[in-house]
């Protein structure tokens, strides 16, 4: 496969349900990490586009899967976050059932990008959420956000951080920043070199 633009070949389609899901017979790539974390502002980054992930912020939205065609050889995947600051603790902890069936029944799921706000670091939602995809031997991959708001040693900090635990110690993180663009270019390779494997 060559390289391709990351052109958005069809709107963002929703689901609330599981039993809704279409197959789309291309691999899905998803995108999932706390609220705020600049999810929707790397996945518009990435697709060049000003507010293609917008619409997936209003209200009822966030508890739906996103899915959008990308020049027909993927399916970005917009999941809905977790660790929602507004909601009770036991929803806090509780991974939707929607996002439960769909990480671990969706045969053309390759990879989970997980997004962390270099700002805040590893919190324990994110964990048990990695953990939960390690037990259930999905791939993913760690993005810092909002590299643009830490400096240098705040940034040393972020990547020592990362030895105490098992599932990310070895990890060779991402560094971006939807605002300067860093670090986009390095995902979109990624995907493509992902995408490669399966020809
Ligand atoms: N400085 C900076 N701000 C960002 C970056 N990415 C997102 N933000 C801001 O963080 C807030 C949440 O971003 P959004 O993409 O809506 O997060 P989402 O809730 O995860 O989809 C917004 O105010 C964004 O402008 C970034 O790379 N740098
Ligand atoms: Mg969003």
């Amino acid at each position: 496969m060559k390289t391709f633009s990351f052109k958005v070949f069809s709107e963002g389609i929703s689901f609330k349900n599981y039993n809704e899901l279409k197959f789309y017979g291309i691999p899905e790539i998803c995108f999932t990490g706390r609220s705020n974390v600049g999810k929707s502002s790397l996945i518009n980054a990435i697709t060049n586009r000003k507010s293609l992930a917008s619409t997936s912020n209003k209200p009822g939205h966030t508890r739906r899967i996103f899915f959008y065609n990308i020049a027909k050889k993927f399916m970005l995947v917009d999941l809905p976050g977790y660790g929602y600051a507004k909601a009770s603790k036991n929803k806090i902890e509780k991974m939707s059932e929607l996002v439960f069936l769909y990480l671990t029944k969706r045969t053309y799921l390759k990879i989970v990008y997980i997004l962390i706000d270099s700002r805040h670091g590893f919190k324990e939602s994110d964990i048990s959420f990695l953990e939960f995809l390690d037990t259930n031997k999905i791939s993913f991959q760690i993005v810092f956000t909002k590299i643009d708001k830490i400096n240098k040693s705040e940034k040393e900090v972020l990547i020592k951080g990362m030895q105490f635990h098992k599932l990310i110690k070895n990890s060779h993180p991402f560094f971006t920043s939807s605002k300067t663009k860093l670090g986009v270019k390095d995902i979109k390779k990624q995907i493509i070199d992902n995408l490669k494997n399966d020809e």
